[in-house]
């Protein structure tokens, strides 16, 4: 016996992804109902090699389904979700609404999976950002073997990570440069993103800070450790698919850079990539559809007494985005639901 699944947001980026990595990773379903806006209904999408015919998320009935994975925003995740937990249906959301409620755990398997028995206060599990899901899988394995105090990180991410128009508006920018006459002014970002960068992903808080990196700052902390202090300026890049973050750690104790090596690439969910020579890195093109986070340019911070500094590299509609929701649902089947 499998679960009945629902996914929330199916004709988005994410919610594409959510069905694809299901169906790639085998998960055992009995049923699964795809759902969307009353705008995008009818439009079919793909489950492995079945095509799912959209249903209405504001008439759907979740009584007697296991999970729903959400990817349809904070704003009509506030009206659904609670109505999908209420009829018995365990919540998995990528939305950021409820990510830093304490009565919801926010969970990254490889880094807080005991978290997990904590879904049955609302029925409802938050899955983070995606800047900040790649790096705490790279930071809790040197966390717990030397004590991680402050992180500093710069994000280079993809525009895919604000959705499809802004993914259109960096291809029509692209090509409007070339021809005089369609040039394509900015409308998904406040500055051009064709052959440029943004220091700016949400809106500013009173900090100074963006909401972006305010996310990355409070998500570790729930994730990994309290006591971890974060510091992270975050870049929107003229990339479609990869989030790349540059990420420098000062540990209590000394980690040697090849100690620190051997632990990452005994972690899960990573894989190092770390040769000194041209092209011994991963770049965010090589990572699209991969379910892995890459670590390379791992090398000894010599301005301080226990510094390291490595590169990160992740497919941001998966592990930031459909694959850890639906790790979460592996755990929740495995951990808690038991069936199948
Ligand atoms: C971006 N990280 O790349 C954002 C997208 O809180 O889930 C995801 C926002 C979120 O623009």
């Amino acid at each position: 016996m499998g679960y009945k699944v629902v996914v929330c947001g199916a004709t988005g980026n994410v919610g594409r992804e959510m069905l694809n990595i299901l169906a790639e990773r085998q998960f055992p379903v009995d049923e699964v109902a795809a759902l969307a806006s009353r705008r995008s209904l009818g439009t079919e999408v793909s489950f492995g090699d079945k095509t799912l015919k959209t249903q209405d998320l504001d008439t759907f009935d979740f009584t007697g389904w296991d999970m729903a994975l959400f990817a349809i925003g904070s704003d009509a995740t506030k009206k659904y979700a609670p109505i999908a937990a209420k009829a018995g249906c365990v919540v998995i959301d990528n939305s950021s609404l409820y990510r830093y409620d304490p009565d919801v755990p926010l969970i990254v398997p490889e880094c807080n999976p005991d978290a997990i028995h904590g879904y049955s206060k609302k029925n409802i599990i938050a899955n983070p950002n995606c800047s900040t899901a790649q790096m705490v899988v790279a930071l809790k394995p040197l966390h717990e073997r030397a004590k991680i105090k402050r992180v500093v990180v710069s994000t280079y991410q993809s525009v895919s990570g604000s959705g499809k128009d802004a993914m259109d508006e960096l291809w029509d920018q692209t090509k409007g440069m070339f021809v005089p006459g369609q040039e394509v002014e900015p409308k998904a970002y406040p500055k051009q993103i064709a052959f440029n960068v943004i220091p700016q992903i949400d809106v500013f808080m009173d900090s100074g800070d963006t909401k972006e990196e305010w996310k990355m700052v409070t998500e570790t902390k729930k994730i990994v450790d309290p006591s971890i202090k974060v510091t992270a300026t975050c870049v929107r890049v003229p990339v479609f698919v990869g989030h790349a973050e540059s990420i420098n750690i000062e540990t209590e104790e000394f980690l040697d850079e090849d100690e620190a090596r051997e632990i990452l690439r005994q972690a899960p969910g990573l894989l190092v990539v770390d040769k000194r020579e041209p092209g011994g890195y991963v770049t965010p093109v090589e990572c699209v559809g991969d379910f892995a986070t890459f670590i390379s340019r791992i090398r000894q911070d010599v301005t301080i007494d226990n510094g390291l500094n490595f590169w990160c590299v992740s497919d941001n509609l998966r592990k930031g985005a459909a694959l850890n929701a639906v790790q979460i649902a592996e755990l929740l089947g495995r951990e808690v639901l038991k069936k199948g």
